[in-house]
């Protein structure tokens, strides 16, 4: 497998250039509708990943992803038990918003052999949750507190500390369905603080937030469940983000 995502999304980010990721929940994913759309939107990256999984559900997703679109797929995994081989590559997250230490490191150390055996391109990822309105299920699931959202200081500081430990990616997320997007100025004074690329979702329903998020310094902007609801925003929020590069 060629491992060519992240020089592709760095060298996007030199250009600075944004890129659009569509998030799959695999619990969720009952037609192709949204490949068929992801693929002639031009969407970068297919994300997969969810917080409860049924039996079967994510092999059986990916695979299905795989045989109708050449987009790479990235496992986003709620889990340590979401690796698949047939994937391109996984955002290794580490949850260094929280203080949860099973989080930080404890399953990594159980995915380790399997993560390797995979071929998987590993993409470690400082993954910080910030505060959105209401509990998220990603912040119920990790047993950890967000960040608040009016405390860019912390927030600059986590992504500055991810970057100084060697994460090749910072992911701020305001969690699925989030009531409340990141506030702009807190992706602005981050994306000015760090040099690796920024990851930036959580809440993203319009063209409209996806473009101030890039604006703000998102370099790849994710959308899930916006997309479940209504799958013809792939199209319009694909052609917002990719015309910000002209
Ligand atoms: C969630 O950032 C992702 O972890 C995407 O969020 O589902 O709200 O688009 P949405």
């Amino acid at each position: 497998m060629v491992k060519k995502n992240y020089d592709n999304i760095v060298k996007n980010k030199e250009k600075k250039k944004k890129l659009f990721a569509v998030l799959i929940d695999p619990d969720k994913f009952e037609s192709i509708d949204v490949i068929t759309k992801s693929e002639s939107a031009g969407v970068d990256f297919i994300m997969v990943g969810g917080s409860i999984l049924s039996d079967g559900s994510f092999e059986n997703c990916i695979k299905s992803i795989k045989k109708n679109t050449s987009i790479p797929i990235v496992i986003f995994p709620g889990n340590h038990l979401q690796i698949s081989k047939n994937a391109d590559s996984i955002l290794l997250l580490s949850l260094i918003s929280g203080r949860n230490p099973d989080l930080l490191i404890g399953k990594h150390v159980i995915a380790a052999p399997l993560i390797k055996a995979s071929h998987l391109e590993i993409l470690s990822t400082g993954y910080m949750l910030i505060e959105s309105g209401r509990q998220t299920a990603a912040s119920y699931i990790s047993n950890t507190t967000p960040i608040p959202s009016d405390k860019n200081d912390i927030a600059v500081c986590t992504a500055m500390a991810g970057e100084q430990l060697g994460f090749k990616l910072i992911y701020m997320d305001a969690g699925s369905g989030a009531q409340n997007t990141i506030p702009i100025e807190m992706i602005k004074k981050v994306s000015k603080n760090i040099s690796i690329p920024l990851i930036i979702g959580g809440g993203i329903d319009s063209p409209k937030k996806a473009l101030l998020a890039c604006k703000a310094g998102a370099d790849i902007i994710v959308v899930g469940n916006a997309i479940e609801k209504n799958t013809s925003l792939i199209g319009s929020i694909a052609k917002t983000i990719h015309s910000f590069n002209k």
